[in-house]
């Protein structure tokens, strides 16, 4: 390994030895910075255009550029959340090959609620990143860009110069995938610098579904902010038939404003270092997962479920009114499954296979048992059935 590599791995080992203070401070500073961008934004688009050319510092030019770009509510994405059907379909094949995975990295200011915004950290632009699909024995190179590629115009307006990106903590990203046998997953290969794209390849040897996250330094704080996904490797003979498959997963978020306080919301370090999430969501956000973005399946249709942890606090994971038929327990789906089981642990940085066929229609909830963190933080989505209704099955009782 070069000098620089091996600074870089020292750099990721010492990284969580850095003070939280002194963070919290500059990410307090950072989310006043933006608050007052922000407002400037929305005072300068109330201008006449000659209340407009008759200001002409050079703070104002950057500001009228970045409001020529932005939309009117100051968000970087109409929606951080990723749909829980957006996964690749089962592979259909009986030979391994070569698969490549492109993935860039991005740093978005998206709603966690109504009312509440965050800069969050993400692989292709949603929380979770990409569901990646390979099989066992393929070769699998994975790109990692540091930048939306479409994105170049937006970069360029951006308030971020490569000098705030390191003072903000992100200088690097990078991936480390747990199904990879290597060291550090592939991201000792992968740290990749403002602009920079970079490759590794590895061989997936063993079936299972896994997460992985970024892994640059401070790499918990990366994760918090929602650098994480899911990577699925499918036995030879791949799996059984299913109807449906959804891809869901649980994040831990530390905002520095209580749960439900509106307005931009700075990351908190010292409450991820306390353990002490403000919010619990599927998929990104409050709500991602619910209403005409819930989990839908028709009577008698067997649904398998992908859910993993990305960030940092174990999930008892369940399904109100509903029981999983085979479980497969943290990510090994080439075991034999779990019968008729009503709740699971899932680990930080593990995940879970889940298959039950739709017997009775209505609502249910996916939440975190942990009642509190459905209820009051956030980690809460529906899974509608449709269909006619079983009597026989469930049903009142006349009086
Ligand atoms: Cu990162």
């Amino acid at each position: 390994m070069n000098k620089t590599g091996s600074l870089l791995l020292l750099s990721i080992a010492l990284g969580g030895a850095t003070s939280g203070c002194s963070d919290e401070a500059k990410y307090k500073a950072m989310a006043e910075k933006y608050n007052a961008v922000q407002a400037d934004k929305t005072r300068h688009k109330s201008m006449t255009v000659e209340q407009m050319a008759q200001h002409i510092d050079g703070d104002m030019q950057h500001t009228l550029s970045m409001s020529v770009d932005s939309d009117a509510h100051q968000l970087d994405t109409d929606e951080i959340g990723r749909n829980a059907d957006d996964l690749p379909p089962p592979i259909n094949r009986s030979q391994a090959q070569r698969v490549t995975v492109d993935l860039y990295t991005d740093e978005l200011v998206a709603e966690m609620m109504p009312g509440v915004t965050y800069q969050y950290w993400a692989y292709n632009g949603k929380v979770p990143g990409p569901f990646i699909r390979v099989r066992t024995g393929d070769s699998v190179q994975i790109n990692l860009r540091h930048g939306n590629p479409a994105g170049a115009e937006k970069q360029a307006h951006s308030e971020h110069s490569a000098a705030q990106h390191a003072a903000a903590g992100h200088s690097a990203h990078s991936i480390d995938l747990h199904a990879v046998v290597g060291p550090g997953g592939g991201a000792p290969l992968m740290q990749v610098a403002q602009g920079e794209a970079k490759s590794f390849r590895f061989k997936a040897m063993r079936p299972g579904i896994y997460v992985y996250h970024c892994a640059s330094p401070h790499v918990p704080s990366h994760i918090a902010n929602g650098m994480y996904g899911m990577i699925l490797v499918e036995p030879p003979e791949g799996l059984s038939q299913v109807d449906r498959e959804f891809y869901v997963m649980q994040g831990d978020f530390y905002t520095s404003g209580k749960y439900g306080e509106k307005g931009f919301q700075a990351f908190s370090k010292d409450k991820l270092l306390a353990e002490h999430p403000e919010y619990f969501l599927f998929n990104g956000r409050v709500g991602s997962l619910s209403g005409e973005r819930a989990l839908k399946a028709k009577v008698g249709e067997k649904i398998r479920l992908f859910v993993g942890v990305g960030s940092h606090i174990t999930s008892n994971f369940h399904i109100i009114g509903a029981v999983f038929d085979k479980l497969y327990k943290d990510g090994a789906i080439a075991n034999p499954p779990l019968n008729n089981v009503q709740t699971t642990t899932i680990a930080a940085g593990s995940a879970v296979m889940i298959e039950f066929t739709a017997e009775v229609p209505g609502k249910y909830l996916l939440v975190d048992h942990n009642l509190t963190r459905a209820i009051d933080k956030g980690a809460l989505a529906e899974l509608i059935i449709e269909g006619p209704e079983q009597p026989e099955l469930y049903g009142p009782v006349a009086n």
